[in-house]
């Protein structure tokens, strides 16, 4: 059973560490990113509405993120855990996920946070060349991370739930630290 939330800013490393981690723990990997992206693919009517924000690197609204992370998490492959890889953003969000998984009956174990400076972050996502990883749309995503998604990890801190991790090194040392994290919960 693990049950986590992989907060950190865009590029820290969630989606590379959640595939590690899929692995060792068994439990699906729920990334808000990775559905917004298919969605937009297959060309749905809520992709089209999550293209522009993504595109823009502001966050896709709540009640369209939050829908698709209610629909997942109902689902049976969750039952015994879920790497939450992206999810949540905003307060508005961790409020939402409280309350679903109050409901569920299946709380957060931990919240592991990827700390990674600005440089490193504008780095790897330059590099990595995606969509959405042109100068100004990470500028914009980096400054939004700040405004929007940072103030959870006072939320979660003082819920005693926060496991800082430096997210800088090789992919494998960083999964070391994340392991020895868990190891704790
Ligand atoms: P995401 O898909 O979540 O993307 P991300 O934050 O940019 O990336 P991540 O931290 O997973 O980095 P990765 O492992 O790939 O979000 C994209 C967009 O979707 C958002 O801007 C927003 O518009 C929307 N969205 C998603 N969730 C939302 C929500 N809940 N609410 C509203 N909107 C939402 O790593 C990045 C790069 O670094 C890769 O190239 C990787 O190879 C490299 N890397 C990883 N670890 C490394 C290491 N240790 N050393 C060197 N390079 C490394």
């Amino acid at each position: 059973m693990l049950k986590i939330v992989l907060l950190g800013a865009p590029g820290s490393g969630k989606g590379t560490q959640s595939a590690t981690l899929v692995e060792d723990y068994g439990v699906p990997q729920i990334s808000t990113g990775d559905l917004l992206r298919s969605a937009v693919a297959d060309q749905t009517d809520l992709g089209k509405k999550a293209k522009a924000a993504m595109d823009a690197g502001e966050l896709v609204s709540d009640d369209i993120v939050v829908g698709m992370i209610h629909e997942r998490l109902n689902q049976p492959d969750t039952e015994n855990g879920f790497i939450l890889d992206g999810f949540p953003r905003s307060q508005a969000q961790a409020e939402v996920l409280d309350e679903l998984l109050d409901d569920l009956g299946r709380p957060l174990q931990c919240v592991i946070h990827l700390q990674v400076d600005n440089e490193e972050l504008v780095n790897r996502l330059m590099a990595r060349g995606r969509a959405d990883d042109n100068e100004d749309t990470i500028r914009n995503r980096l400054s939004v991370y700040q405004d929007q998604t940072e103030p959870l990890v006072a939320y979660y801190e003082q819920r005693g739930l926060l496991k800082p991790v430096a997210g800088v090194g090789t992919v494998d040392q960083i999964h070391a630290r994340i392991k020895d994290a868990l190891a704790g919960i």
